[in-house]
């Protein structure tokens, strides 16, 4: 395989780099790490990988039609993953732009790339469960209607349309999975359990929006790229959808209570905040379909939460450096009113 790896410098892009390296040296001959590293980008989670010879790091954008294009053709890439993403969605309802560049238009570009090169195996549309927007029961099998709610869950349906579209109309093989919320290291400390077990560790509050009740599927991100790796495997002719997920909910109040309880800290910490606009209630994925094609989860997740909560206790260099300068900006922009507002009851 020679691969590209797009958004290579974040949370999954490094966890699948890292995957794919560890597999079997006759699987990648060749894997390029693709990254424009914005905000959340961190090319320190990759450079020890650079002692290996098969592994190029390459900072660009997706967007950038040119650099993709030479890059693809260059390296003579038959698989391309893509995890460059704005993926945040507070972000999203605050700027949808670079939503709509990078995650729309700048795989509109790695498709068009894919497309323009003789040879091309596999691309794989890295996408979430979000499209499926809120759901009040049951599980969203692949086959139900995208219907998202946030812009950043928008874009991400917006993309998945396009990637089914060149599979449709050029005969791209072309395939999209869907996962639910993950959580392990590496993940930056704007999501739900990073910032609350960093802000847990300094003794800081932890923002509950609402109720504390919305509910989300969690899934170790070790998983999920276990799940990427293997749908690579897999046959498929083009614009199939995979959900990956371990079928394991969970409301956001008895994560918290979970992470209070793994830092040994008081519940006095949780502040209810005002809600996200839009907020979906609950994500709950269907993922029959992979496990029957011989993919399955294998981190519980009391035991997957314990780990993360002592790879940052162990990261603290990871975590305060991100935790400066302009995220300072960020938090007080985003939780500074709210947290001042905030009450120790949940909101109705
Ligand atoms: P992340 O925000 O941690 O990382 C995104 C990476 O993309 C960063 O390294 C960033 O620098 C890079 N990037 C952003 N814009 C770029 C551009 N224009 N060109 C090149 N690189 C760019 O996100 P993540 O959690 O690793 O998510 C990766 C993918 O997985 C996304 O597509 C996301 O929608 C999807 N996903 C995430 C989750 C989750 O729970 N984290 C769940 C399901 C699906
Ligand atoms: O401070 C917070 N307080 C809070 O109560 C934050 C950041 C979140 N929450 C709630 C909102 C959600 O119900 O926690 C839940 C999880 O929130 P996020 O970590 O922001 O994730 P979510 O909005 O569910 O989206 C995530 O999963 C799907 C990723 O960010 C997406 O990239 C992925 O596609």
């Amino acid at each position: 395989m020679r691969l590209v790896v797009t958004g290579a410098a974040g949370f999954i892009g490094t966890n699948f780099v890292r995957h794919a390296l560890a597999r079997s040296a006759d699987a990648v001959s060749r894997l390029v790490a693709v990254d424009l590293l914005t905000y959340a980008g961190n090319y320190a989670n990759l450079a020890d990988l650079e002692a290996d010879p098969r592994f190029r790091f390459v900072r660009a954008d997706i967007a950038d039609r040119d650099a993709m294009a030479t890059l693809v053709d260059e390296e003579a890439v038959d698989t391309l993953v893509n995890c460059a993403a704005e993926t945040h969605v507070d972000r999203s309802i605050a700027d949808h732009s670079p939503f709509v560049t990078t995650n729309v238009e700048g795989t509109l570009v790695l498709l068009e790339a894919a497309r323009q090169r003789t040879g091309f195996r596999r691309f794989l549309q890295v996408s979430t469960d979000e499209v499926y927007g809120s759901i009040s029961a049951g599980r969203a099998t692949e086959d139900w209607p995208t219907r998202p709610s946030s812009p950043y869950a928008a874009s991400k349906a917006a993309a998945d349309a396009f990637v089914q579209a060149y599979a449709t109309t050029y005969g791209l093989p072309a395939i999209i999975t869907r996962c639910s919320n993950n959580y392990g290291p590496y993940q930056f400390p704007e999501k739900l359990i990073p910032l609350f077990v960093t802000n847990g560790l300094d003794g800081e509050a932890l923002p509950l929006y609402g109720d504390g009740l919305n509910v989300r599927d969690w899934i170790h991100v070790e998983d999920h790229c276990a799940a990427l790796w293997h749908v690579l495997g897999l046959p498929a002719a083009g614009g199939e959808v995979f959900n990956v997920s371990a079928e394991h909910e969970v409301p956001n109040r008895d994560v918290t209570d979970v992470i209070l309880r793994l830092l040994d800290r008081p519940a006095s910490l949780v502040r209810y905040v005002d809600d996200r606009p839009g907020h979906d209630r609950r994500y709950a994925l269907d993922a029959t379909r992979l496990r029957r094609l011989g993919w399955a989860p294998r981190r519980r997740f009391e035991e997957g939460l314990a780990d993360t909560v002592a790879w940052y206790r162990e990261q603290r260099a990871w975590w305060e450096a991100i935790k400066s300068g302009a995220y300072r900006d960020y938090y007080e922009r985003m939780y500074g009113g709210r947290l001042r507002d905030s009450s120790a009851a949940p909101r109705s």
